[in-house]
């Protein structure tokens, strides 16, 4: 009896061992699921479709206007997933650069970056051109606001249901690529020529839209009424309120301890203010569109002058 017993444990382990041997490092089955030509499952793209220089933005329609900006933008490559990734590839004064719509929340960004690094090999630039709104009672709607640094509004779920009032974490600050960040700023100064305002300030990065961004609605007992408050006490310098920028500064950070530190995803953030959420103020869509082309061909100047 105590042979079997011992016989089935070691069956046990050993199916542990193998199950575990196979899946750490393992860049294929279900721990990076491909297809058969090798296209990543979210973004369907393969090797050679993607830049190593890379802007991302939130909507769809803000890429296809970007591209305008490419040297041939009607031959480019474009590729529409049916996960919600949009991508178009091309060259930008013969460099080489893709701009990617990715959708909302920090979920689409981990696809992203997670998906964009399976398919690319050697140094990453990545730049977010996103939409935000602002805290900050000196920022008018139409600034775009360049990520410093950023940090995380997280809901904390358990709190809800264990009737506590307090229900959000607010991370530690999070930086962008040093290089790569003033570029961008350089750029946006530039190609702005006083047509919008251009500021440096704290990202906050919410992991919602509603709930973890302050919005107050009676449906739902958020408890955030004091939350835009709280986070300006830790972080008075917020400038803009998004949703994917944290997660961006993460991921490039989680990458660079798998490689000893060394930093091989050069990452920067901007965010084109769109609501003021202490005036009411927001911006019109003809407004923003024109914020969008130039705020995005100097993003796109950034990445090609990066080194
Ligand atoms: C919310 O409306 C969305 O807009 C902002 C937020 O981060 C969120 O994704 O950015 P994008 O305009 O880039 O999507």
């Amino acid at each position: 009896m105590k042979k079997i017993a011992l016989f089935f444990c070691f069956i046990a382990f050993s199916v542990t061992l193998a199950a575990s041997t196979k899946t750490i490092g393992d860049p294929k089955g279900t721990n990076f699921p491909k297809d058969g030509e090798g296209r990543v499952y979210h973004l369907g793209l393969k090797a050679g479709e993607l830049a190593n220089r890379i802007l991302l933005v939130g909507d769809p329609e803000r890429a296809k206007l970007i591209c305008q900006s490419f040297d041939e933008p009607e031959s480019c490559f474009t590729y529409a997933s049916n996960r919600g990734f949009t991508t178009y590839t091309g060259t930008k004064n013969g460099t080489p650069v893709s701009i990617m719509a990715i959708g909302m929340g920090l979920p689409m960004m981990d696809f992203a970056i997670r998906e964009i690094r399976a398919i690319t090999n050697g140094p990453l630039f990545i730049i977010r051109l996103g939409s935000c709104g602002t805290p900050h009672v000196d920022i008018p709607i139409s600034t775009v606001v360049v990520a410093k640094s950023s940090f995380g509004v997280l809901t904390d779920y358990d709190a809800y249901h264990e009737g506590k009032k307090d229900c959000f974490k607010i991370t530690k600050e999070l930086y962008p690529d040093a290089s790569l960040h003033p570029l961008l700023v350089k750029s946006l100064h530039d190609a702005a020529e006083g047509a919008f305002p251009v500021t440096e300030a704290e990202d906050a990065t919410a992991d919602s839209f509603y709930g973890s961004q302050g919005r107050i609605d009676p449906e739902f007992d958020d408890r955030n009424g004091q939350l835009i408050e709280q986070f300006l006490e830790l972080h008075p310098d917020t400038g803009s309120l998004q949703m994917e920028t944290y997660h961006l500064f993460h991921l490039a950070k989680l990458n660079a301890y798998a490689h000893a530190n060394e930093e091989q995803i050069k990452v920067a953030a901007c965010a084109i203010v769109l609501a003021q959420r202490k005036s009411d103020d927001f911006l019109s869509n003809e407004r923003k569109h024109e914020i969008e082309k130039i705020a995005g061909r100097a993003c796109l100047e950034a990445l090609i002058n990066a080194s």
